[in-house]
């Protein structure tokens, strides 16, 4: 990527997030991005791209890639997403060990610190959810994640209420080569609107659905019509794995996929700030978690 602007006295620099899914590396991308730049969802393996969130400050820009969370790969989707990981890993300047303080330090975790321990990057660790943890299991959770001897920092730190993030941004921060910026200041993201879109339809849908449903769902944006300056038309399709998921997403008398589509726009209206017009509907699309053209479609790569 060529820098675009800057002087002699910037910092900017990429830092990847890595950890088991849902200790909350979106949540937290989000908040220290201070916009939304990936869905969160209290299902595991809500992220599936590299997404990269953008926070300027006067001198730095801190790029962080939010990754998918980190583990066994069962089908093209998940092998797609491990491989982005590990790939994310070895091109950025540092990374953050997001763990949680909550549920503590456990094999996935360690699993992912001996990934980590190879990569050529410094490592920083933020031990997440301490608003939903009390002091003794916070202290326990820190000390575990001390004995990974893995990272020279460690944060505690809330992503649902800032917590311990300025202390956290301001590190990372430090990290970062002298440079110029990657990213205008005015940017977030790098992900198509497209994607954008496509994954505020499907926050939408993990939001309603269980067990495996969220995971056989992937959402295709197919037409994007700006009608007028303040109305955009949307039309998206949710890909589903078999009859009875489409069932489920349709719902009774159309129930599920109205209160979908309700929220979605909203949404979506919220994201554009202009009317929005939102045509969904819903399609089986067998395997498609093993359909590598269709993944590439996707831009899941
Ligand atoms: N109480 C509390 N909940 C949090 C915090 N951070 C995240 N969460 C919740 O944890 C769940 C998972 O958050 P995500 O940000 O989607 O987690 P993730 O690590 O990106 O998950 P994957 O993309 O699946 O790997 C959501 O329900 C969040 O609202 C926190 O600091 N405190
Ligand atoms: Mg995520």
């Amino acid at each position: 990527m060529n820098p675009i602007s800057g002087a002699g006295h910037t910092r900017s620099g990429f830092v990847a997030i890595a950890g088991r899914p849902n200790v909350g590396k979106s949540t937290l991308a989000n908040g220290i991005v201070g916009a939304k730049v990936a869905i969160v969802s209290d299902k595991p393996q809500t992220t599936r791209r590299a997404i990269r969130g953008v926070a300027t400050g006067p001198d730095w820009q801190l790029v962080l890639v939010d990754l998918p969370g980190v583990q066994r790969p069962r089908d093209a989707l998940t092998e797609r997403m491990q491989r982005r990981v590990e790939r994310e890993l070895a091109d950025a300047d540092g990374c953050l060990l997001v763990l949680n303080a909550e549920q503590g330090i456990g094999p996935g975790d360690r699993f992912i610190a001996r990934l980590l321990s190879a990569a050529p990057v410094p490592v920083t660790i933020a031990v997440n959810k301490v608003d939903r943890s009390d002091q003794p299991r916070i202290a326990a959770s820190l000390h575990a994640a001390a004995e990974l001897e893995l990272a020279q920092e460690i944060f505690p730190v809330s992503a649902r209420t800032g917590s311990g993030v300025p202390a956290l941004v301001e590190h990372l921060v430090s990290l970062l080569p002298r440079g110029p910026f990657y990213f205008s200041a005015t940017q977030h993201s790098d992900q198509s609107e497209t994607v954008v879109l496509a994954e505020l339809v499907r926050e939408q849908v993990l939001a309603r659905t269980r067990q495996e449903v969220p995971h056989a769902v992937e959402v295709q944006v197919d037409e994007i019509e700006h009608q007028r300056p303040d109305l955009v038309r949307i039309e998206a399709v949710v890909l589903t794995e078999t009859e009875s998921q489409k069932g489920i997403l349709i719902g009774s008398g159309g129930a599920m996929i109205k209160s979908i589509g309700v929220a979605a726009r909203r949404a979506i209206e919220r994201d554009l700030g202009t009317q929005v017009h939102l045509k969904l509907s819903v399609r089986v699309r067998r395997h498609w978690r093993g359909d590598e053209r269709l993944l590439d479609r996707l831009g899941i790569e």
